[in-house]
């Protein structure tokens, strides 16, 4: 059973609570119940952690690291845009990870269409809403 750490950035903890339209209308409790039924069928043990604090992104790679967490499930909302160090901290803990964008990156705002953290990333999907982080499981459960 492989265990798999769900990362969340900074405003992911306002989903279905502002800007429907991007987002729509779930919420992060909703988001983590599909992940760990996804996870359950496919037999991954899930954590989960959400910050505004890139710092505390950062030490929680780390630490998640040194506890066995076997890959990383990420959504740095936007510190994925700029975000050197979590990139460090993910290529440093040597782990597989996806990192996924709810909304399509690529069809927003210039600002969002590139991202840093991605480089440390085996895959990324973006732009298909929450059923994103089940496809990044799956992604992860053919390793
Ligand atoms: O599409 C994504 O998943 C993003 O990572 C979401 C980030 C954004 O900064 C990235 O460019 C793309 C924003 C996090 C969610 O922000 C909310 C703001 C208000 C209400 C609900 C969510």
């Amino acid at each position: 059973m492989k265990k798999i750490a769900i990362l969340h950035g900074p405003n992911l903890d306002r989903l279905g609570r502002r800007q429907p339209a991007i987002y729509g209308t779930a919420t992060l409790k909703d988001l983590e119940k599909m992940i760990r039924a996804e996870a359950k069928k496919i037999g991954f043990t899930v954590t989960f952690f959400q910050s505004a604090h890139e710092g505390a992104l950062v030490d929680k790679i780390h630490a998640l690291t040194d506890r066995g967490t076997e890959a990383f499930v990420v959504n740095f909302g936007a510190y994925s845009h700029t975000s050197i160090a979590l990139r460090d901290a993910l290529a440093a803990s040597g782990l597989p990870a996806v990192e996924v964008h709810i909304s399509d990156i690529k069809k927003r705002e210039k600002f969002r269409h590139h991202s840093m953290t991605a480089g440390a990333c085996i895959g990324m999907i973006s732009g298909q809403g929450f059923p994103g982080y089940l496809a990044a499981l799956r992604l992860l459960a053919k390793l």
